[in-house]
């Protein structure tokens, strides 16, 4: 025991002083008493089966309790996430509508475009064979003119010939008019001879003008089909370079059309796992719903029970608080027999949940009086643990408590005599003390 511990100084009795007053009360103790003891007995076992039926159902209570939280904890946070997601796709849903617009007007142009194109290339194909055929009647009228060009040439040296024979008669006739007096018979003759040539030369002069007449009309024709020519190679370098450009806004347009084409695929894509995420979130959802409500169910269940529990009353010299009962021990024992006491009537030394509790407890004993209560480091030396498991969040201890005086204080008790709401110290286990069972 604490020697220096000004709690032990309010104890008033010693171990030996207790274990005499044990002897005293066995040997008070005579066989009439048998019968009673037999009833108590029984009422005991209803007792601690209701009591532990209570436990049982305290300790569902908060599970599912904290179970309840989280799940609503869950259930808002998927609930936000879904709204979230909702909006995300609706937003994506009006850009890919935007697109799909965007799309079918660009597919339109580009099919006018190709539309164009085509027409064009006939076009060209077109201009191409009158190209083609315009070039034959050209080669064709430069053969003939070259022919014509060859007859003109023969007939010039012809009449070149027909010319100088021309003079000689011509030096024939002055030496046969020369000769003429002399020659007065063949005068005639000579004169016929020079009318003819003269009708010859006529007849050469008209085929000379003929033959120039159709040189300049073929002349003209050739300067015609020039200025065709070159008005036809003008409007071909033109087409040439209609179709460069035609060609490239055609490959333009296609690389586009390809990424759009990309584009949408890849949009399509993420719109189908959208769906896929949705309707998983929808049915996690309305899994979550069927939960909650199978919660609520339960929970309305346990609230009838504890309600139940509450207007249970208390076994006879047990006190009420809150759903529990409580006892406190007119005798004394170490901590360990006291807590086997609690558990052979079917409770456990106390738990103190609440300050309510604390100051339900410390007025349950008597000036003076210190109590176990279930409380103990004996596991883990400086971590204070609840018989029932749970972890010790607020505490009383008296200012210098906890100091396992001697390294030998593993057992919680309270102190009543302390002011305002009571105190706790922690001392020997092997100390025998009242205590208080909760139930
Ligand atoms: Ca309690
Ligand atoms: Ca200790
Ligand atoms: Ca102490």
């Amino acid at each position: 025991m604490e020697i220096d511990d000004d709690v032990c100084g309010s104890r008033d009795l010693t171990m030996e002083s207790l274990i005499t007053e044990d002897e005293i009360i066995s040997q008070q103790r005579n066989p009439t008493q048998a019968s009673f003891i037999i009833q108590a007995d029984r009422l005991q076992s209803s007792y601690e089966a209701l009591a532990a039926e209570r436990e049982q159902l305290e300790a569902r209570l908060t599970n599912l309790s904290t179970e309840k939280d989280q799940l609503q904890q869950s259930y808002n946070s998927l609930t936000t996430d879904r709204d979230q997601f909702n909006a995300s796709f609706n937003n994506v849903k009006t850009e890919k509508e935007r697109l799909q617009a965007t799309y079918d007007t660009l597919k339109r142009e580009s099919d006018q475009l190709k539309t164009s194109y085509n027409n064009m290339q006939r076009n060209l194909e077109e201009v191409q064979t009158s190209r083609n055929n315009l070039t034959t009647s050209r080669d064709q009228l430069q053969t003939r003119y070259s022919t014509l060009q060859r007859e003109k040439d023969e007939l010039n040296v012809n009449f070149n010939n027909l010319k100088t024979q021309k003079d000689q008669l011509q030096a024939s006739y002055n030496t046969l008019k020369q000769e003429g007096d002399q020659l007065k018979t063949n005068y005639d003759d000579v004169q016929r001879n020079l009318q003819g040539v003269q009708t010859s030369r006529n007849n050469l002069a008209a085929s000379k003008d003929q033959l120039q007449t159709r040189y300049s009309a073929l002349q003209r024709e050739k300067d015609e089909l020039q200025t065709l020519f070159r008005q036809l190679h003008g409007n071909y370098s033109s087409l040439t370079r209609n179709k460069d450009e035609l060609q490239r806004s055609c490959e333009t347009l296609s690389i586009s059309q390809n990424h759009l084409q990309i584009g949408y695929n890849s949009l399509w894509k993420e719109k189908e796992q959208l769906k896929t995420s949705y309707k998983t979130l929808h049915k996690e959802n309305e899994q979550l719903q069927t939960n909650y409500n199978s919660l609520v169910r339960v929970k309305d269940e346990l609230q009838k029970s504890i309600d139940k529990v509450k207007r249970r009353a208390c076994p006879t010299g047990w006190q009420k608080f809150d759903t529990g009962c409580y006892f406190a021990s007119t005798s004394k024992k170490n901590w360990t027999s006291s807590r086997q006491e609690c558990i052979d009537m079917g409770a456990d030394l106390v738990v103190i949940d609440s300050q309510d509790e604390q100051v339900f407890v410390k007025d349950m004993l008597t000036s003076g009086q210190n109590a176990w209560i279930g409380l103990t480091d004996s596991l883990t030396e400086g971590t204070w643990m609840w018989v029932d498991g749970t972890p010790v969040t607020t505490t009383y201890w008296q200012p210098g408590q906890p100091n396992s005086f001697n390294g030998n204080q593993d057992c919680g008790e309270i102190l009543p005599r302390s002011a305002g709401v009571g105190e706790w110290n922690d001392d020997g286990c092997f100390a025998e003390q009242n205590w208080i069972c909760e139930n």
